[in-house]
């Protein structure tokens, strides 16, 4: 596939805080009494008193999201922890891996977990566009690697199948289905893979969408049958909205299938007001998953608009809704939080020295929400 990452990723160094050896301990041990163990580790070590918000995540002594909250559940309309406790994971979305590769490497990676304090990263595999159809086995090979980098390093992972344009899901079916087969098969085994069916179905009707989720889901099931599934939402992930109708017409008909959550996407200078009524009305009757929203327009561009952008953050914190941002690259649009040229140059990932403005304002909402904050 083009611009694909040759070297091979190496081992965590040793005596890094995401070697794999902890948190397959910590996971054998099960959450509750890891905590317990943690925190004990903790005060007896001494942690330093002046803990401020400097203090990095990787810390030797915290706890990754996985490792505290283990596999997920929707129960109710609310993402839930392995102990059945709501959950609101916040992290970043890459861009499309066919063209932003090279901004998911292992110093990005680690900047975005120990950092940035991320609880989750969706990586985004356009199927069109130059994405998955034109070298599925490459795509696919890059997708898996990009699991155990989340995994290593304790996020949980969305794997998004990107579909965008054509608008029905229905266009990609069966390629969909040998992906997702594959996907789930390789990755039963872990509980912080989340799997997104279908990023942005437009055009088509909520039956169209329905139908297609109702062929995908059950071959992730015969995998994996714990995993959650996203389902996306017609008219963009918009719950409709932006094709003339609404959440309702999913309360009427949902998809025949447990353990899922419909998804919703906004652009906070674009979708203000009937968007944000539907989706707030929506969050009383169906489980939402915010898997991409971003802080300018529709186009991932133009003016931030942080005050419309808050309002949301603030409703999704109280509802518990986990949510992920439109995009960890260092594309030329302001949605993309590097500075251009950040990624070629290796960085700096962490810190705020080459984050533009919605780069500096999202690090510090992932900083300070989310499991670990
Ligand atoms: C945009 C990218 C842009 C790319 C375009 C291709 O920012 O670089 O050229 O896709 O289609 C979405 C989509 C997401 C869009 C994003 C911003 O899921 O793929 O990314 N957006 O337009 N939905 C609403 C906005």
């Amino acid at each position: 596939m083009a611009h694909h990452r040759t070297t091979p990723a190496p081992d965590p160094t040793p005596g890094s805080s995401f070697a794999p050896a902890r948190g397959r301990l910590l996971r054998t041990l099960g959450p509750a009494v890891v905590g317990a163990l943690l925190l004990g580790a903790a005060l007896f070590t001494g942690e330093p008193a002046d803990r401020g918000e400097a203090v990095p995540v990787s810390d030797e002594t915290a706890l990754s999201a996985v490792d505290a909250h283990g596999q997920l559940q929707v129960c109710g309309l609310k993402l839930c922890d392995e102990n059945g406790q709501p959950v609101q994971l916040t992290g970043m979305s890459s861009h499309g891996l066919q063209w932003f590769d090279d901004c998911l490497t292992d110093a990005s990676l680690d900047a975005l977990a120990g950092d940035w304090n991320a609880d989750v990263l969706r990586v985004s595999m356009y199927i069109q566009e130059g994405g998955y159809e034109t070298d599925p086995r490459g795509f696919t090979d890059r997708v898996h690697e990009l699991v155990e980098e989340g995994t290593r390093r304790g996020l949980y992972v969305i794997v998004d199948w990107h579909m965008l344009t054509p608008g029905d899901p229905n266009h990609n079916t069966d390629l969909a289905l040998d992906f997702f087969a594959e996907m789930a098969a390789a990755h039963s085994d872990k509980d912080n893979v989340l799997y997104e069916i279908a990023n942005e179905p437009n055009g088509v009707s909520w039956d169209a969408v329905k139908g297609y989720s109702e062929q995908v889901i059950p071959v992730i099931r015969e995998q994996d049958p714990e995993a959650v599934v996203l389902v996306g939402t017609r008219a963009w992930s918009s719950l409709g909205v932006s094709e003339g109708s609404d959440h309702s017409e999913i309360v009427a008909d949902p998809v025949d299938a447990d353990n899922i959550m419909y998804v919703y996407h906004f652009y906070a200078a674009s979708h203000g007001g009937p968007h944000f009524d539907v989706f707030r009305q929506a969050a009383q009757e169906l489980p939402l998953f915010v898997t991409e929203f971003g802080t300018q327009e529709h186009t991932g561009d133009g003016p931030d608009d942080f005050a419309s952008a808050q309002a949301y953050l603030d409703f999704m914190a109280e509802e518990q809704i986990s949510w992920v941002n439109w995009n960890f690259s260092d594309d030329f649009r302001s949605g993309a939080v590097f500075e251009p040229g950040t990624c070629a140059a290796g960085g700096p990932f962490g810190g705020t020295g080459a984050l533009k403005p919605a780069g500096e304002w999202i690090r510090e909402q992932i900083r300070t929400s989310g499991t670990g904050a």
